[in-house]
């Protein structure tokens, strides 16, 4: 059994608490490591340790090129442990080696060089007041010490995509990742050793949201929260950072909708709607969960569909050939088979899977890829998030019908658009309420792209210009040459 240790201000800790909590293998069900359960004490111990880092260490004083030369530096550090990074996260969230690796390998490194280009490159501006006597410029300023709290699904995906611009604004981290899957993040800490970053700049410490998660939001010391999560998670963290009036990222739920119309080439589209769900098991946030199908298409869409999800090979995520890994954690393997079973009484159709299993004698947390059709846009199968292996099939005539039903959501996190029409596609692409919407394709992503939520999906940007600016604060300075001030009475 592994045990790790929690890292804060260049040190491996144990929790004050001299408490730990089992961290399990979703293949095999089986705990195999030991994780710190930091409370109050230790994220005082890490936020202290960033605050010094900000203000009186080597970092707050680096120039902006300086800095990104570090920032490049985590980048290769990644590059060199991705074989450690990728197994040890495939252990501890079931995701499949396959959906860690070209990450670890090409754009995950390439967030820490974008980010690291832009350092150097946030320029304010002078802005023409009109008036002689006076320069007025803003500048972009960091925040300080930045919370940074981490979802399950994809710890190292969602760490490094806020990791990397904070360090490049200037900020100090304290991150925190889900108490679901904490290892892969404690192993990303080992890698960045070989970049030498100044002592405090990045800490993370282990634990429970309320344990460890709020006295790290309500933290007198910390300025900026960057949180991802569900919405209920969300909403409290926000409720709390309010409290203190802190800026915050949030990156929520969602229940993306996929737009079929009878004028998409079939195959391709199946191939892309069973992309944008079944692969990572449903565990996405912008899994494509809702399948909105014009009526011509959709009873051969529908044959088509099951067809393509029964060659899905559930297994082993390590092994190449596997279609679907484990759900994530025992919690949210009953939570998924739960809204199952609401669904099976909701008056949809179960027309494939809807079961646990236990493929190959694994002894985890499987469940089939499963496809409800005849469902209506006011049941619960599709309105709330199940993030599972659980895909909605609803049907519709023509294009308002298809928009009404996709916006008819409290979230807005993406959407899909299937269809040759090429007008169609961009006037439904304006009218989607979604941070993002794809067109005949699915689920891709770049550093240099926006990410986020509209609605209950969240606020604030990941990635591109927008994804800094969130970790930026503007100033601007009057600098007055009068040589004379007027007396004001
Ligand atoms: O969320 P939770 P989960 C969403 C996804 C799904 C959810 C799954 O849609 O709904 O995340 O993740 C910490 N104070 N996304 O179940 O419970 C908690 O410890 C402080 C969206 O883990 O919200 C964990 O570290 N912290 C996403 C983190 O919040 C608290 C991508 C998330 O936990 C806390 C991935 C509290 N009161 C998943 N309560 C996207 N949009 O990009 C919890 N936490």
């Amino acid at each position: 059994m592994e045990t790790y240790s929690y890292f804060a201000d260049g040190k491996w800790l144990e929790p004050t608490s001299g408490e730990y909590f089992d961290s399990e293998n979703p293949y095999s069900g089986e705990a195999w490591a030991q994780i710190p359960r930091c409370n109050e004490k230790d994220v005082d111990i890490a936020v202290r340790a960033a605050f010094r880092a900000y203000h009186e260490g080597p970092w707050g004083r680096m120039s902006p090129s300086e800095r990104g030369v570090m920032v490049r530096r985590l980048g290769d550090a990644v590059a060199s442990h991705a074989d450690r990074l990728a197994e040890i996260e495939t252990c501890d969230n079931g995701k499949r080696r396959v959906d860690i690796r070209p990450g670890l390998d090409s754009w995950l490194i390439d967030s820490f060089y974008y980010y690291a280009g832009m350092a150097d490159k946030l320029e304010g501006s002078v802005i023409p007041t009109g008036r002689s006597e006076i320069l007025n410029y803003t500048r972009h300023e960091p925040f300080g010490v930045v919370a940074a709290i981490t979802a399950w699904n994809s710890p190292l995906l969602i760490a490094i995509w806020k990791l990397a611009p904070a360090l490049a604004a200037g900020n100090t981290i304290v991150l925190k990742p889900s108490e679901y899957a904490s290892a892969s993040t404690l192993e990303l800490m080992k890698a960045f050793e070989d970049a030498d970053l100044p002592t405090g700049v990045i800490n993370t410490v282990t634990g429970f949201g309320t344990e460890a998660g709020e006295p790290l939001v309500t933290h007198e010391l910390v300025r900026k929260i960057s949180f991802t999560g569900s919405v209920e998670g969300g909403a409290r963290v926000a409720g709390l950072g309010a409290k203190t009036v802190k800026s915050v990222t949030m990156e929520l739920g969602g229940k993306s909708p996929q737009l079929v119309f009878d004028d998409a080439r079939l195959a391709d589209t199946v191939h892309g709607v069973c992309g944008g769900i079944f692969p990572p098991a449903g565990q996405s946030c912008i899994a494509g969960s809702r399948l909105l199908l014009q009526a011509g298409i959709y009873d051969a869409f529908v044959e088509k569909l099951l067809e393509v999800a029964a060659r899905a090979k559930l297994g082993d995520p390590n092994a190449a050939d596997t279609s679907i890994g484990p759900i994530a954690n025992k919690t949210h393997f009953e939570r998924v088979l739960a809204h199952i079973e609401r669904a099976r009484k909701s008056g949809a159709t179960l027309a494939c899977g809807g079961n646990a299993v236990n493929p190959e004698g694994a002894t985890g947390w499987f469940i089939e890829p499963t496809i409800f059709t005849d469902v209506t846009p006011d049941m619960p199968l599709a309105r709330d998030e199940i993030f599972g292996p659980v895909l909605a099939v609803m049907r519709f005539d023509n294009d308002n019908e298809a928009l009404e039903i996709a916006n008819d959501s409290n979230f807005g996190l993406a959407a899909g658009i299937w269809t040759e029409d090429h007008r169609r596609a961009l006037d439904l692409a304006n009218r989607l309420e979604a941070g993002t919407v794809y067109i005949n394709n699915y689920f891709d992503a770049c550093t240099q792209s926006p990410v986020g939520g509209y609605k209950q999906s969240g606020y604030g940007r990941e990635n591109g210009w927008e994804g800094m600016r969130d970790f930026l604060q503007t100033k601007s300075v009057w600098l007055s040459t009068a040589r004379k001030i007027q007396a004001p009475f």
